[in-house]
């Protein structure tokens, strides 16, 4: 059995007083750590105060960053480090977000240099992927999202691919209300484990986590959970408020 793995994605969300008010909600529920684990994903610039706001929880409610950049250090005005982020205690990171992707023209390429930089200082990914609704409706959207999971993954050797949690956010299903059906959705974590095993071989395929984002809501997140690939959720517009996420988290187990 696969340990449930749940993130709340704020996204451009929350300031300072408002990110550590749900912070510190989240930190004093009560949450089985023993059988789910759980990130909050806050904006760059409040990841240190809601890392200190979490601190007493000793990681076990892990600050995950958005985003990193492809760049170890130098003259890149505006992005962060991969040990920037460390250094403040974050302890893994988004990458390749569809809204990264597709409003900042980040390439399968860049996001696999992320990849590999972030999981070469001792970091976890989450490696989303996901097709338009355009791709869906053409058929193509396995093959889209296999390549994007092999293009992601290349050179991660086997030895790092515990560090990686695949996010299959189907483009067409986000912020918008509408989510894949669990049917679907469990279609393509198996796809998307297929590609894994490919890749790494069928017992280290069966460890790795698939979590799905996309619309997860409470009223939604058991159908979803109760699938056999379906390892967790990415969880955005729902993570901003503390009963929502915990109620997700409450149907992970
Ligand atoms: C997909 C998801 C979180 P939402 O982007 O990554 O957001 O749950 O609002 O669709």
């Amino acid at each position: 059995m696969i340990k449930p793995y749940i993130v709340g994605n704020w996204k451009m969300n929350l300031d300072a007083a408002e990110g550590t008010e749900l912070a510190g909600k989240i930190l004093h529920a009560s949450i089985d750590y023993d059988s789910v684990d759980v990130g909050v994903a806050p904006a760059f610039p409040i990841l240190y105060s809601v890392k200190q706001t979490v601190a007493s929880s000793k990681g076990r409610l892990a600050v995950v960053a958005q985003n990193v950049s492809a760049e170890e250090k130098g003259a890149f005005t505006g992005e962060s480090s991969i040990s920037m982020l460390k250094s403040v205690g974050v302890t893994a990171v988004i990458i390749g977000h569809s809204e990264r992707r597709q409003i900042f023209g980040e390439t399968d390429q860049t996001i696999n240099k992320k990849v590999r930089l972030t999981l070469s200082y001792g970091l976890n990914v989450i490696l989303c992927v996901g097709e338009t609704l355009f791709e869906r409706e053409a058929d193509s959207h396995f093959e889209t999202v296999t390549a994007q999971v092999a293009k992601g993954l290349k050179d991660v050797p086997v030895d790092k691919i515990e560090q990686v949690t695949v996010a299959y956010e189907p483009v067409w299903a986000i912020g918008t209300g509408v989510n894949a059906s669990p049917a679907d959705a469990q279609a393509m974590h198996a796809k998307i484990r297929e590609m894994l095993k490919s890749l790494y071989g069928p017992v280290m395929a069966n460890k790795l986590r698939i979590i799905y984002g996309g619309s997860v809501k409470p009223d939604n997140a058991k159908g979803l959970m109760n699938q056999p690939d379906i390892n967790g959720a990415l969880v955005g517009g729902a993570s901003l408020k503390s009963e929502d996420f915990l109620g997700i988290i409450n149907f992970s187990k």
